[in-house]
């Protein structure tokens, strides 16, 4: 039994703490912990694991195997930094860090450890539909792919959200997709800021961000997040034979008085629900057989920070910004996206 600490008891974190209690195989949630320790209580309490003052002392505790850091993006890279020199594997929710040079002393603190603890949280590559999008490309029947185009639509997004967050918090989930859809790294960034929509008060909302793949492929993705409607994710790549597309997802379709419907998910918890399960047994089974993590690494949360700091920087500045990436250590060799 994987016996884990879970750091940051908010939305996402209580989520985790439910599938690993109620859902999941081989994991016992043995610890938690929040700078608000009510919040903590209560979450430890619903499922029998005491509440710790501190990240750090969860971390150190003889009862917690593996940790999963569910606090707030500015503060992943201490608790990660922490878990790693405790030698204890870290599932750490995007994004890994909120800068490329946090990444960085990550990626330089895992090296020498000499071998991976951390995985972060990009659901999507265990997400169905975007495996069967990702085997269809495999399969070579719709050609070459030459463009994707990506819609990232939140019904609405919590009062802190500021512009730049369309980028390093909501597209920074396309920019890991694509680099793993495509095995490929993204080159260059643009941003441009369309009509304003008046439900987002004074953010600049939607964004349409265009990213360069080494290979020529463009991909747009408009971000959304003040949609109302709901949450609506939505991916075609368009090769030279052919178009492939995520499917629908709603399990119901109703036609009735001349309207055909389909539902739509409230928001990334429903529309990812299995995917966060799958992501969550792989990581428990891997841990539990090899005492490592096998999804998205510490260079993967990297090069996504890497995109997303140019895109910030295209934004500020209107340019198309180059993403230039350090040399991949020879820890993160054997990965498969290129
Ligand atoms: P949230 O605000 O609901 O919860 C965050 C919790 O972290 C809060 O309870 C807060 O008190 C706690 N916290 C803040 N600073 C802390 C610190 N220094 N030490 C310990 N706890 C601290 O936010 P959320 O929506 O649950 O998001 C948390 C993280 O999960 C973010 O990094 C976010 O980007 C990520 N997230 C990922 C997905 C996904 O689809 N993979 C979805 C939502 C959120
Ligand atoms: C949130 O943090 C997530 O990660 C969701 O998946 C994303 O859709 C949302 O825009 C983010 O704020």
């Amino acid at each position: 039994m994987l016996q884990v600490g879970v750091i940051g008891t908010g939305m996402i974190g209580q989520d985790h703490i439910r599938r690993m209690t109620s859902v999941l195989a081989g994991v016992r949630v043995t610890a938690v912990s929040d700078v608000d320790m009510a919040v903590a209580a209560s979450a430890g309490a619903r499922v029998g694991a005491p509440a710790f003052e501190s990240g750090e002392a969860l971390i150190e505790d003889p009862s917690v195997d593996a940790v999963v850091v569910c606090s707030w993006g500015p503060t992943h890279e201490q608790y990660v930094l922490a878990a790693i020199a405790a030698g204890k594997p870290v599932f750490c929710e995007k994004p890994l860090a909120t800068t490329q040079e946090a990444c960085l002393r990550i990626i330089e603190a895992e090296a020498a450890h000499g071998g991976r603890l951390v995985q972060v949280g990009y659901m999507r590559r265990y997400d169905a539909s975007y495996r069967a999008l990702k085997a269809v490309l495999g399969t070579g029947q719709i050609g070459a792919p030459l463009m994707m185009h990506c819609a990232h639509r939140n019904a609405s997004v919590p009062g802190f959200y500021e512009k730049e967050m369309a980028i390093t918090d909501t597209a920074v989930h396309e920019i890991d997709m694509v680099r793993w859809m495509f095995d490929d790294e993204i080159t260059a960034v643009r941003v441009l800021t369309p009509r304003r929509s008046s439900l987002g008060g004074q953010l600049q909302d939607p964004l349409m961000l265009l990213f360069e793949l080494s290979s020529g492929v463009l991909v747009d993705v408009e971000t959304s997040v003040n949609i109302r409607y709901g949450y609506d994710i939505r991916g075609e790549i368009v090769g030279e034979e052919g178009t492939a597309s995520l499917g629908s997802q709603s399990p119901v379709h109703v036609r009735r008085a001349g309207l055909s419907s389909d539902l739509v998910p409230a928001d990334w918890r429903e529309r990812f629900l299995q995917a966060y399960d799958v992501e969550f047994q792989e990581w428990i089974d891997a841990l539990r057989a090899t005492g490592q993590p096998a999804g998205p690494s510490a260079w993967d949360g990297y090069a996504a920070a890497a995109v997303s700091d140019a895109g910030v920087a295209a934004l500020r500045t209107g340019e198309r910004i180059p993403v230039v990436l350090t040399e991949r250590p020879k820890l993160y060799a054997a990965e498969v996206a290129a």
